[in-house]
């Protein structure tokens, strides 16, 4: 959600500002096809724990000699004027190669949440009719962009883009960009205060200046109907969008669909899909080159055409019932210092694992969107998508502004992200307690996803109810938002939370429902290395694999389930997790440990999902 920040300034600082329900504007999907320039790198960075660049300490506006945003050399200030008084140089701070979260810059920044401030100079060029945007993927939490000492724009939320116009800020030759970046969490932000991740605050994803005609294609939503047709949505953003002439074309498909804009500026095109279509699936992930073009404006994408839905129980994925062997995924690279830096080869070995060495096919992204360089290579690797936004527990849900925060994240997310083929789910919420102001909220995301897209299934990490049916554990879903959702999910942990022997879960029967249901997490900590023969400990590997061998069991009895996504691939960091010996700030539930060593419930599943697999599962 991104919101002017002039008229902000003007009253010193104020975080919590009511918003309107808006998703961010523009959306520049395929950033890093675009023109421009990649900002990534280095970039100076200066601590503020009390806002000091942002206000004075009465309140007052910050002063000079305060406000790291200004465009000053304060050394050439201070010789100039030796009396001027400046407790700040970002030219002369520290350095740290962009993006990374803080908390590998300096050993000091392990546990600092507060506003940090960034700064770097770059060189632009603007010729007449150009426009310029400075394009962020993901900045944690809240981000204020200021270029040449001028407000450019805020923007709130942690892990979805947002783009800014600067066109009348920049100037010819040498710029600067600065950035307060604040990772306080917000009693009624989203996600909520209260986690199980790591806060990684700082610039966690690439960033890039844009250039793009005067006026140009914004997005270009391109899929395979339900009525089997190709259809293209395509906004066009500019003062000559409306009636623009607009093309799309699949090359390798012999594919031309054209029309034109409407007056808000948005062309809607469709064609018979043609013959010789190649759908894209787990199996044969083909994606093809897609170029859109409007005026002057060309932008250029890889996808991939393929069908869902649900039908009796089903998930049909191009029309054939699939069982979605997954694993859940948070968004932290192997390694004993993760400072959720995704590159190409970083998302790459996670995936891989998951496909090649798990045997699945499916990935749920939790708990928040996560890089669009993850959700693009699961379209080229073949593995379906859970994509989510971070509602987790306890979300404000009686504030309007969270749930207009919440719109404007799914709206981003989906915007972002519909051409992925591989994206099967949104997902709404996460493990979050029925009530009358909870159901009101998600049941408007829930229509939010079906206004947005209709090429995918909605879902929700519910939560379960247990009774004891004939002396044996009965669980089942009571939740008044099944009836809304397509395919339904519950996170599971008998054996690891509750009282229940290990000896005992098989026994727990499921309640059939209507709909296909995914155990969307189950899970238990274990130490890698660690093992205690004689006692079967929790955090011990043979507990962890026990756990993996008799919870599988009661799930292949679950009538009604059609995919599992067990917590977690890999140990992540969650300062929540304080075991001295056993979790040390981690939480122990990964199928590997930080830096990829396998655990033995590792290999439970990945023979499960052999065999499901071998069974055409
Ligand atoms: C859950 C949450 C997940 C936690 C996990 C755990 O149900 O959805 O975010 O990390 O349990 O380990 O307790």
């Amino acid at each position: 959600m991104v919101w002017r920040l002039a008229a902000l300034l003007a009253c010193a600082w104020a975080i919590t500002v009511p918003l309107a329900a808006i998703a961010s504007t523009p959306t520049l999907t395929r950033a890093d096809l675009r023109a421009g320039q990649d900002l990534s790198g280095r970039w100076t960075y200066s601590i503020d724990p009390y806002r000091d660049g942002l206000a004075g300490f009465h309140r007052e506006p910050a002063g000079e000699g305060h406000r790291r945003f200004d465009d000053t050399s304060v050394d050439a200030v201070t010789r100039a004027r030796p009396n001027a008084l400046y407790e700040y140089d970002m030219e002369r701070s520290p350095a740290a190669t962009l993006p990374q979260a803080w908390l590998a810059h300096d050993p000091a920044l392990r546990h600092y949440q507060g506003l940090m401030w960034y700064q770097r100079r770059f060189d632009a060029a603007l010729k007449p009719g150009q426009r310029a945007f400075l394009r962020f993927e993901a900045v944690n939490y809240t981000a204020r962009v200021f270029v040449n000492g001028k407000a450019a724009g805020e923007h709130e939320g942690g892990f979805t883009p947002f783009s800014l116009e600067v066109t009348d800020l920049l100037k010819s030759g040498s710029n600067q960009v600065t950035v307060g970046v604040d990772s306080t969490p917000l009693a009624d932000g989203v996600p909520p205060p209260v986690t199980d991740w790591e806060n990684y605050g700082g610039i966690t994803r690439p960033m890039r200046l844009v250039i793009t005609p005067t006026t140009f294609v914004d997005e270009a939503w391109v899929r395979l109907s339900k009525d089997g047709s190709l259809a293209a949505t395509v906004t066009l953003d500019g003062a000559e969008a409306a009636g623009r002439e607009v093309r799309v074309r699949v090359p390798g498909l012999d594919l031309v669909m054209s029309g034109k804009a409407s007056a808000d500026g948005v062309a809607q095109l469709s064609a018979p899909a043609p013959k010789g279509l190649v759908r894209w699936s787990p199996e044969q992930p083909k994606l093809y080159d897609v170029v859109v073009e409007a005026g002057e404006d060309r932008l250029t994408d890889r996808v991939g055409f393929r069908t869902l839905e649900v039908r009796g129980g089903e998930i049909l994925l191009n029309g054939k019932p699939v069982f979605l062997r997954g694993i859940c995924l948070h968004e932290e690279e192997f390694g004993e210092n993760p400072a959720r830096t995704i590159t190409e080869a970083g998302a790459r070995a996670l995936l891989t694992e998951a496909r090649d060495g798990l045997n699945a096919n499916f990935v749920r992204l939790a708990h928040y969107p996560h890089s669009e360089i993850t959700t693009r290579l699961a379209d080229e690797m073949g593995l379906l998508v859970w994509s989510e936004i971070p509602v987790y527990w306890l979300v404000d849900f009686k504030s309007p502004r969270t749930l207009a925060l919440a719109r404007g994240m799914l709206a981003d997310n989906i915007r972002r992200d519909r051409n992925r083929a591989s994206i099967a789910l949104w997902s709404v919420a996460n493990e979050t307690p029925v009530g009358e102001a909870r159901n009101a909220f998600l049941a408007r995301l829930v229509d939010d996803v079906k206004a947005l897209d209709d090429t995918r299934l909605v879902t929700a990490a519910l939560l379960s109810e247990r009774k004891t049916v004939d002396g044996h554990p009965e669980m089942s879903l009571a939740d008044p938002l099944a009836d809304r959702l397509d395919v339904l999910a519950v996170n599971t942990y008998n054996g690891w939370y509750g009282n229940d022997p290990l000896d005992a879960v098989p026994a727990i029967s499921w309640k059939k429902t209507d709909k296909p249901l995914i155990f969307s997490e189950f899970g238990a900590d274990a130490l890698a290395g660690f093992d205690d023969p004689g006692l079967m400990r929790k955090f011990s590997e043979t507990f962890q694999e026990k756990y993996y061998e008799k919870t599988l069991e009661m799930a292949a009895k679950a009538p009604s389930v059609r995919g599992l996504s067990p917590w977690i691939l890999k140990d992540f960091r969650s300062p929540r997790r304080q075991h001295p010996v056993y979790q040390q700030g981690w939480n122990r539930k990964g199928l590997v440990s930080p830096t990829g060593r396998r655990k033995p419930a590792f290999e439970v599943l990945a023979r499960y999902y052999r065999e499901l697999k071998a069974r055409g599962r």
